[in-house]
């Protein structure tokens, strides 16, 4: 495949959606196709896999239907968006993939990373993203950004101890593949993230036309 897989990760409120359009921009601007999308989501079977998962609802989903959910959307919206694209030669910029599923299902709910990688290989093959940008802020920063915007999802709905669990596995997954994550200060106002992001595009822009 010719294109180039970067994915945006963090806990909620990071600023992953309006980044990932600020860095799409700032690519186009410079002649670059560029693919927006997200999970899980990115195709209208998928976004409706997705309401599944972030809808609340009085019936407990347990952790194993909620990996299979998200592996479900994933391997609809490879299938249909993602391996497409990267054949066309497209940057594919995507707001969350894999790391969130070790990070959430892996841990916030507990479930063992072997049995995240089991279905990672399954769904993937040989498919990573070649570079991750993982956007970190304090727990309570994310979640009062979160709030903010009115009606919590299924899993804004947690408890703080999960969020903290989702939080250090990314950074935990940073630390392990240094070459293929970046971590971006979240907490800074929005102008000093982007300032940090634009000192990163000639570096991305390497990768993507080597
Ligand atoms: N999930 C999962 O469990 N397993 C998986 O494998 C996958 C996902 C793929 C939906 O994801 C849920 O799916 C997610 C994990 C689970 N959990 N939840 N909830 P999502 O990405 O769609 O949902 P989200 O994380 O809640 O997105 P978000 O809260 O919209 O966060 P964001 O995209 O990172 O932030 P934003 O929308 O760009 O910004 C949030 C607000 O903060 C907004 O008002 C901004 O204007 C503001 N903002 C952004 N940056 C700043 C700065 N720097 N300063 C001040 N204010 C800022």
């Amino acid at each position: 495949m010719s294109g180039m897989f970067i994915t945006l990760e963090g806990p909620e409120g990071a600023g992953k959606s309006t980044n990932r359009e600020y860095l799409a921009e700032r690519l186009r601007e410079r002649g670059v196709e560029v693919l927006l999308t997200r999970e899980p989501g990115g195709t209208p079977l998928a976004e409706r896999v997705r309401e599944l998962l972030l809808t609340p609802s009085d019936e407990p989903m347990a952790a194993d239907t909620e990996l299979l959910l998200v592996f479900a959307a994933r391997a609809q919206h490879l299938a249909q968006v993602i391996r497409p694209a990267l054949m066309r030669g497209c940057v594919v910029l995507c707001d969350r993939f894999t790391d969130a599923t070790y990070a959430y299902q892996g841990g916030g709910r507990g479930v063992p990373e072997a049995r995240i990688a089991v279905l990672e290989n399954f769904v993937q093959g040989e498919l990573r993203p070649d570079l991750t940008l993982v956007f970190d802020l304090p727990v309570e920063v994310g979640l009062a950004r979160a709030a903010a915007r009115g009606r919590l999802d299924r899993f804004e709905l947690e408890g703080r101890g999960f969020f903290e669990a989702v939080r250090q596995a990314y950074l935990r997954r940073a630390a392990a593949e240094p070459q293929r994550y970046r971590v971006v200060d979240a907490a800074q106002s929005l102008d000093q993230v982007q300032r940090d992001l634009d000192r990163l595009l000639p570096q991305l822009l390497e990768m993507c036309r080597g």
